[in-house]
């Protein structure tokens, strides 16, 4: 619980709320938000609004502010968690990772870079030239990933539009290392088609308008460490992006050709293949008959369409992983001997796309909100088994605590054999003539009896859709929180996206490539045609694997939150949109957290800390106590206020289970100090 905090600017925490309901919450974090406030805790978790405008609140001043304190010695702020898991990873060799969440535009990649600011400011005294340099190339890392895998959408000027976990290394002087960063599910299918009003990757544009960001992506890259040669070769794989999508078919009596030969050209040199071999890889496909020969199929326009496209877009797909292995391998910590250096401890930062509900949702909704399912499975679980962790670490009985799980989600998507991503795949196992309203009608035959499965066909103008819902029941006892609506997704699309297939032409083709970068990238493209017998995996299961994978590695962490939260949809400073608002912390699931957080105990704080806070509300430790131990003058102050029914004793901590009864102390103390400072001022005048 934050302290120095006036109650004019509402509750610092929210476990201090007198009612957890929806009402009280809302009105907390718009009064906090109306006074400049955009922090408050959940116990340890900071709750983050975007303030849309520059706060004052980042600089070296707030750095030291928080450095080394304990959560509850500042006001709520993103340094104050960032700090709490910097010193359980230095002072108990914790790995630790500070998850950020919140939909798109709720602030989350701005709260990792301040928190990676805090970090890098923090570590390394003695500036120490090689841990500079890291800090440096990790800071850096940033201006070219957004470069890369960000861009202008209609809810976010400068939208990620992929996952990002980034592991710090540190050793045993809680210097930083080296690092490692997993990236998730790239959107690229913005590389060929973008809303009204979007625009594609800032990389395309930097080439041109946006020059004086190329510059600093140009430096930030040099600075990292990749060479003349790799600059050169990103570029002009991105020219060859370009080309292609202005790359126009025409069939013509015989066959379908490419519109104005030159640009094969173009795409040939850039790429340092052969014109005919693009053309011919725009054009036809390498396929094996049934008796082992191979023959090449000519496309009709609408394949070489697809084609085209989907070779842009794993072109740059496969760029931006190449870019990010680059600074991998420039970053891992190489040499580390654990006997010599100590134990190799990490922080990870995960800034990863929060639930995603639009007007119209999709295969990459379906894809990003499963992901966030997980991850809230995760919270909940790992928040209670930190709480049940600290409460065997001070010798206080577990209580059950009865919490909304939502597994039972989490089953119904991924489950082998039964979930919907099984059936997904097994559609497109099936071949040519299963569509996605197909596809549909065997997901409902399997899950129609699932309780939170539905489905529903809508008339469009454009024909016929699906709809799938997934719908999060809370039914969480008392008080339950409002569950937030189902979710639909339109099935429209789903097939083909869950497929993504990219004919092996343009595989061999940039495997053969003269460029050892761009060969680099394509080393699937050595298998001959008739070597090619694996399916590969689809696009959801290789996304569900990702996401295991992570959730496997969090899961063995320390765990610290930040839970952002977008206060209205014109990018104002003033506005704050209370159903908007009140959509995101239902999803957030952020009531059930403080209920989680409340349903044990609120509160905590070691003995000496209470005493030298509350001391003055007692006459028995006030201005000193004669007792044995600090715990007992604790004791003493909790039975003069009678609270005692309220508390635990832990070995080091006295545990506080209503935030009534902190409170009354709280408003004791506030009274109290105007007296004292009066009291002392005539004693310094010697008055007394
Ligand atoms: V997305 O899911 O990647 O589309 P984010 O990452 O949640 O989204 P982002 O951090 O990019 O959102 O924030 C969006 C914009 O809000 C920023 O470009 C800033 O203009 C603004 N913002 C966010 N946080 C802060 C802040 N702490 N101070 C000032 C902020 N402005
Ligand atoms: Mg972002």
């Amino acid at each position: 619980m934050a302290e120095l905090e006036g109650l004019e600017f509402g509750k610092s925490d929210f476990v201090l709320l007198d009612e957890v309901n929806m009402e009280q919450f809302m009105e907390n974090l718009k009064l906090r938000f109306e006074k400049g406030r955009i922090y408050t805790f959940i116990g340890e978790v900071v709750v983050s609004v975007n303030p849309y405008k520059q706060m004052d609140i980042y600089g070296k001043e707030a750095i030291e502010a928080y450095r080394g304190r304990e959560l509850y010695e500042n006001p709520p702020h993103l340094y104050a968690v960032a700090d709490a898991a910097y010193k359980a990873m230095k002072r108990r060799a914790k790995d630790t990772c500070i998850v950020i969440s919140g939909e798109s535009g709720a602030g989350k990649t701005e709260a990792s870079k301040y928190i990676m600011q805090y970090i890098a400011a923090i570590t390394n005294p003695s500036q120490r030239e090689e841990v500079e340099s890291v800090k440096n190339i990790l800071l850096k890392s940033n201006c070219v990933l957004e470069a890369f895998g960000n861009a202008k959408t209609n809810r976010n000027d400068n939208s990620s539009r992929f996952g990002k976990y980034m592991d710090i290394n540190f050793n045993f002087n809680g210097d930083p290392t080296g690092g490692h960063i997993n990236n998730y599910l790239l959107e690229k299918s913005r590389v060929v088609q973008q809303q009204g009003g979007e625009r594609n990757f800032h990389s395309f544009y930097q080439v041109n308008d946006d020059v004086y960001c190329h510059k600093a992506v140009l430096s930030a890259l040099k600075v990292i460490g990749f060479t003349e040669e790799e600059i050169n070769s990103i570029y002009r794989i991105l020219g060859a992006i370009l080309i292609l999508g202005n790359l126009q078919f025409e069939t013509d009596t015989e066959s379908v050709q490419v519109v104005g030969l030159e640009v094969l050209g173009h795409i040939a040199e850039l790429t340092a293949t052969e014109p005919d071999a693009v053309g011919k890889s725009l054009l036809y496909r390498t396929v094996a008959t049934g008796g082992g020969e191979v023959i090449e199929k000519g496309h009709t326009e609408k394949e070489a369409c697809f084609g085209r496209d989907a070779f842009a877009k794993a072109l740059y797909e496969r760029l931006f992983g190449w870019i990010v292995g680059r600074i991998n391998a420039i970053i891992e910590v190489k040499d580390y001997n654990p006997v010599l250096h100590g134990k190799n401890t990490v922080i990870g930062v995960l800034d990863i796309y929060g639930f995603e509900i639009f007007d119209n949702n999709s295969f990459e909704q379906f894809c990003i909100n499963y992901c966030n399912e997980k991850l809230q499975q995760l919270f909940i679980e790992l928040i209670l088994r930190q709480e049940q962790e600290e409460y065997q670490r001070e010798g206080i009985t577990w209580q059950h605590i009865e919490y909304f799980n939502n597994q039972i989600i989490v089953d119904l998507v991924e489950q082998p054999h039964k979930g919907i991503i099984s059936v997904l795949d097994e559609a497109c196992l099936t071949g040519g003539q299963v569509t996605d309203t197909v596809c549909l009608q065997s997901m409902d035959t399997k899950l129609g009896q699932h309780p939170h499965y539905s489905s529903r066909k809508v008339a469009l103008r454009s024909g016929r859709d699906g709809r799938l819902s997934l719908s999060r029941c809370v039914h969480a006892p008392p008080p339950p929180p409002p569950p937030p609506p189902p979710r639909a997704y339109s099935i429209e699309g789903f097939l083909d996206k869950n497929k993504d297939p990219l004919f092996q032409d343009f595989k061999r083709l940039m495997y053969n490539s003269s460029n050892p970068v761009l060969k680099e990238m394509w080393p699937d493209g050595q298998l001959g045609i008739t070597e090619v017998t694996k399916r590969p995996l689809t696009a959801a299961t290789l996304f569900k694997n990702s996401i295991v994978a992570l959730v496997d590695k969090l899961g063995c962490k320390e765990p610290y939150y930040v839970r952002c939260i977008k206060p209205n949809e014109m990018k104002s400073p003033v506005l704050f949109d209370d159903a908007r608002c009140e959509h995101q912390v239902a999803y957030l699931g952020l009531l059930e957290n403080v209920r989680v957080r409340r349903a044990g105990f609120a509160y905590r704080q070691p003995y000496a800390r209470f005493l030298q806070r509350y001391k003055m509300t007692c006459e028995y430790t006030w201005p000193n106590h004669l007792m044995e131990t600090d715990r007992e003058a604790v004791e003493a102050i909790v039975t003069h206020h009678g609270f005692q029914d309220d508390v635990a004793y832990g070995h080091t901590k006295l545990f506080v289970r209503t935030p009534r009864s902190l409170f009354t102390l709280e408003q004791e103390r506030a009274a109290l100090i105007p007296i004292l400072v009066l009291f002392l001022q005539k004693v310094w005048r010697g008055a007394l």
